[in-house]
């Protein structure tokens, strides 16, 4: 299967009890073989379904709640030094514009933008992106059993200990101070592959699962702008992202999670599908 990696099933120990209250307890899942995309879904590949299909994405529709407000999605914007981290609206804004194809706004660059991860998708567009390939959102245990590469039971993804330049993340003080570079994506497969030949799997972007979070657990805002409870229907998001900062959001390790709401699209969260033996 071209760009894919066939996983054989097995079971693995799943969650962490060491870090966020949502990532335990840690308990022995199994799953069964599946394919799953060897890159995260690309801003030239989600191009290609857009021609195909002519899908509109829930950021470039007016909003149900807010008919006067032009469409547009969150941006991520640095601030000048430490701000209170309890509030997202510090670093993220509500951009008019900003689309998959122009994730900061109208004046993006989009030049070189085709082989980094496509952003500013909905979790509705990634199922439809996934449709239209014969493909699927992976179920959260299906991710994780990927994300770790066959280290059972390590915090990351290649072992026990965090190494910079393993994978897109925030290193520094956020939201404010990124010691290694812009807080921008990568193109895909900028970082070495984990043990099953995965590429970002741990950082660039967050993916969407098709799992609702099961457990309940509230959990404290992150870098994810989510406002806690609400009306609006979650699913579990994994990997991190180049937002996360170990001061803040240690969230680049494989039994991470965050619950996103469906209707959200941010420049951090992207896609990447499995296919599955019927
Ligand atoms: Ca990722």
């Amino acid at each position: 299967m071209e760009g894919m990696v066939w996983l054989s099933g097995g079971e693995f120990a799943m969650g962490s009890d060491d870090f966020y209250p949502e990532e335990r307890p840690v308990r022995r899942v199994a799953v069964e073989g599946f394919w799953i995309d060897e890159r995260p879904v690309t801003v030239a590949e989600f191009r290609r379904f857009v021609k195909a299909t002519g899908h509109v994405t829930v950021a470039e529709r007016p909003l149900d709640d807010f008919p006067d407000t032009p469409p547009g999605a969150l941006v991520f914007r640095p601030t000048r030094g430490p701000v209170d981290l309890r509030d997202f609206h510090n670093w993220w804004a509500y951009v008019p514009g900003a689309t998959w194809e122009r994730p900061e706004g109208p004046a993006s660059e989009t030049y070189t933008r085709g082989r980094h991860p496509v952003t500013q998708v909905a979790f509705e567009d990634a199922q439809a992106y996934a449709a239209w390939a014969g493909k699927a959102l992976p179920t959260e245990a299906e991710w994780e059993y990927a994300a770790r590469g066959g280290l059972d039971g390590a915090v990351f993804a290649w072992g026990d200990q965090f190494a910079p330049g393993l994978a897109n993340t925030w290193i520094g003080e956020f939201p404010w101070q990124r010691l290694n570079g812009p807080a921008v994506t990568t193109p895909v497969g900028s970082f070495p592959a984990n043990g099953h030949g995965l590429y970002d799997m741990t950082g660039n972007v967050w993916e969407w699962t098709c799992d609702e979070p099961s457990n309940g657990t509230t959990q404290r805002p992150c870098c994810v702008p989510s406002e806690p409870g609400g009306h609006i229907p979650r699913r579990v998001i994994k990997g991190g992202s180049y937002l996360c900062a170990p001061s803040y959001c240690l969230r680049y390790r494989p039994a991470a999670r965050q619950f996103e709401a469906v209707d959200t699209s941010t420049g951090h969260i992207g896609v990447r599908c499995v296919r599955r033996i019927i």
